[in-house]
């Protein structure tokens, strides 16, 4: 693809030299409001089933398996032009997590912001054993979409921080702990219906929730297709049954619906259709295409 289809040279700037920058409403009231339904009767249901205190978080993994409000998300229009810009179009979802952070006890304020004993420590997102390194420094590997439903906008009301520029650089001292300039970190302090769209090899933590309301909020992490998810192998049927083919592309899958994921000829000439993709198997490609 020659241009981006809406990626401003600004977005860009931020994306590659800190790592991030922010949508202001991403998302409508009606969205927010119709997410937040959803996620408060699953709160009410696996809160008693998980027996969860009033103060403790609830996250659930493959948010886009349980209900179709959340795979909607995976190909939102006013998003899915920027997943595409910043990671190319041969692409699926990593992750999709909702998370619900009631207000907690004013002693978790205690500890230092993402203290290695604090209840949130600083890390940056990778698998077992971590990303390869390249001079210590880990390559552009993902990226994902934080899509804030509440009011974030004061301090320590459970808003996830961010070191800028952090991804560009080794993040551990010989001992092991994490390196954080405080003039770095950045609380994303915002309004509900903002998205935060960032590189996940930056540091991160969330700071103590001591509002008076629970935060809630879904991410989506993008990866190219090539590397594994963390949260499913295959989806079930039934999560892509009424997909799209492009839904049905991020969501693991060839967009043709076909399993012939080892081409053709699987016995005798294996290749693999996530490395060497055809036009069909990638139908975010012609919608890239005819977006431009
Ligand atoms: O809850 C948050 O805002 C932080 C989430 C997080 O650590 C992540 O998405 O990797």
């Amino acid at each position: 693809m020659s241009n981006t289809l809406q990626l401003s040279a600004e977005q860009r700037r931020q994306f590659d030299e800190d790592g991030f920058f922010l949508l202001e409403d991403a998302l409508t009231p009606a969205e927010i409001s119709e997410l937040t339904t959803v996620i408060d009767a699953l709160y009410a249901k696996y809160s008693v089933e998980r027996n969860l205190g009033p103060h403790e978080a609830f996250q659930w993994r493959n948010v886009v398996a349980l209900d179709p409000v959340f795979r909607r998300l995976i190909d939102h229009p006013k998003l899915l032009p920027l997943v595409v810009d910043l990671l190319g179009y041969n692409i699926q979802l990593r992750t999709s997590h909702l998370d619900v952070r009631p207000p907690v006890l004013p002693e978790v304020a205690q500890k230092p912001l993402g203290a290695r004993d604090s209840f949130f420590p600083w890390h940056s997102d990778a698998p077992n054993f971590g990303w390869p390194l390249v001079e210590g420094v880990v390559p552009y590997m993902e990226m994902k979409i934080g899509y804030y439903l509440t009011d974030l906008t004061q301090h320590n009301s459970g808003a996830i921080c961010v070191v800028r520029g952090s991804h560009k650089r080794p993040q551990k001292d010989a001992d092991g702990n994490v390196i954080v300039d405080p003039q770095d970190i950045v609380e994303v302090n915002v309004r509900p219906g903002t998205a935060l769209i960032w590189r996940t090899a930056l540091l991160h933590c969330v700071t103590p929730n001591l509002s008076d309301h629970a935060r809630k909020c879904l991410y989506y992490g993008y990866q190219p297709r090539w590397i594994r998810p963390s949260d499913y192998d295959h989806q079930e049927p039934a999560v892509l049954a009424g997909c799209t083919p492009v839904q049905r592309q991020l969501l693991g899958e060839l967009g043709t619906g076909s399993h012939e994921y080892n081409g053709p000829d699987p016995l005798v000439h294996p290749v693999s259709r996530y490395w060497r993709p055809e036009d069909e198997d990638i139908p975010l490609k012609a919608w890239a295409e005819a977006q431009q």
